[in-house]
């Protein structure tokens, strides 16, 4: 059973002015559609990896053959962020998270300001393309970044970091090159307009 791209939850130009159509429509029906061609294409054939959920393929990369594990942390990383991307956001969201999701936020943080605050900072410090991550590990929330299509699903032998992801952004310049050209800052800032906190809390 081959993965597919799922549709966005919202029409391409919904997340307008702060995510452009345009951009939405490339992100999601390229960028999207081709991680998901290209995990197909490589675990083509072998039944085993075939059968497994998304979450289990990435979070077990150990077990893909040596020949074809590159391109499964590749892909299957960018089949699963962007997933996990198009979810957290929504047309007429932002403001702030509330209950238990606004408490882990202030307790790790200090205030929801300070969270976007360093939540932007690193972002804007992940070199070239990657993805920051808010997460929650053993309790407390940190925020953390990969590089490329990583993700903390993939364990900290592979990516680096860890944790049940709650909230992510996508840093690479086609997430945002067309309508902000190379302010991944201004990018980041209109981020917090469309996110959709219910969505986040619920992965809390
Ligand atoms: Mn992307």
């Amino acid at each position: 059973m081959a993965y597919e791209l799922p549709p966005l939850p919202y029409a391409p130009d919904a997340l307008e002015p702060y995510f452009d159509k345009l951009t939405m429509e490339i992100h999601h029906g390229r960028h999207h559609k081709a991680y998901v061609d290209n995990l197909n294409k490589a675990i083509a054939g072998n039944a085993a990896l075939e059968a497994k959920s998304l979450e289990a393929l990435i979070g077990d990369l150990a077990s893909v053959p040596d020949a074809i594990r590159g391109p499964v942390r590749n892909n299957g990383g960018g089949h699963w962020n962007h997933s996990f991307f198009w979810n957290i956001l929504a047309p007429n969201a932002g403001g702030t998270p509330t209950g238990a999701l606004a408490d882990a936020i202030n307790s790790a943080f200090g205030s929801f300001a300070e969270f976007q605050a360093k939540f932007e900072a690193a972002g804007l410090g992940r070199f070239g393309s990657g993805w920051v991550w808010l997460v929650s590990h053993e309790g407390k929330l940190a925020i953390v970044t990969t590089p490329n299509q990583d993700n903390p699903l993939m364990g900290k032998a592979i990516s680096g970091v860890e944790g049940k992801v709650l909230l992510g952004a996508d840093v690479w310049e086609h997430a945002y090159y067309l309508k902000y050209q190379n302010k991944r800052a201004d990018y980041l800032k209109a981020f917090w307009s469309l996110v959709n906190w219910a969505a986040v809390a619920n992965n809390l």
